[in-house]
């Protein structure tokens, strides 16, 4: 028995709503956010990643270059940084633009601006840098906010688990031989057989990769898993 197209694509698209993206923005060394913008769903996560030098991820308002919107994120600096490589994760709330720059004095002058979702005319993030090139100092919180540090260790684990996933369904697909996608049915080359289909066909996983390309890896898996969970109930 094979899975219907109506089946395979409703699951699909159940998969494709729940999984968040995660969107890696890399902190310096030097005065600059790498990308600059990013285009993040709501629910997608922005994880910073710091580079052993002093700077921060300061949350601002279009109109208010260099300025700290209240209620905004801040990752600390100084005596309050993320010490060496640690990362500062952001969870983007809806699509609306967001505005951030680096405070340590002078950073945001010289341009070390970034932005999410920020639109292309109007109030673009090249308009928002001129802006803040023209202000005369940055606003520094106090306190941390608006996000969550983390050791880097911990951020690249699970992405590492992922990407593990994704690779054991593929050796599932490959060779046949027994996996953690295929354990617990009980005809192993059988069911690896339908599970490697399920996830070789061109439209789901096509579909799976084209919607949220920073998932591709875990859609990937969890396809596989889903196709073996099924192979084990016909
Ligand atoms: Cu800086």
């Amino acid at each position: 028995m094979h899975l219907s197209q109506p089946v395979s694509l409703s699951l699909l698209s159940l998969l494709s709503t729940t999984l968040a993206a995660n969107h890696d923005i890399t902190v310096g060394p030097a005065l600059v956010f790498t990308p600059n913008t990013t285009t993040a769903a709501a629910g997608d996560t922005l994880t910073f990643h710091f580079n052993p030098s002093q700077h921060d991820i300061t949350e601002s308002e279009f109109g208010k270059p260099c300025d700290y919107k209240t209620g905004g994120f801040y990752s600390g600096s100084g005596s309050l940084a993320p010490a060496g490589n640690d990362v500062f994760v952001v969870t983007v709330n809806d699509t609306q633009p967001i505005y951030f720059y680096c405070s340590v004095p002078e950073h945001c002058q010289a341009g070390m601006v970034g932005g999410v979702n920020v639109p292309t005319s109007g109030d673009t993030l090249a308009s928002y840098a001129s802006a803040a090139a023209k202000t005369s100092d940055s606003t520094t919180p106090k306190a941390i906010a608006g996000g969550v540090t983390k050791p880097e260790g911990e951020a690249s684990a699970s992405s590492s688990s992922a990407a593990a996933s994704s690779s054991s369904a593929s050796a599932a697909g490959a060779s046949s031989k027994p996996s953690s996608a295929a354990s617990g049915t009980s005809s192993p080359v059988a069911s690896s057989g339908t599970a490697a289909a399920a996830a070789a066909s061109p439209t789901s996983t096509g579909t799976a990769a084209s919607l949220r390309d920073g998932n591709a890896g875990v859609v990937f898996g969890v396809v596989a898993l889903v196709g073996a969970a099924v192979a084990g109930m016909v």
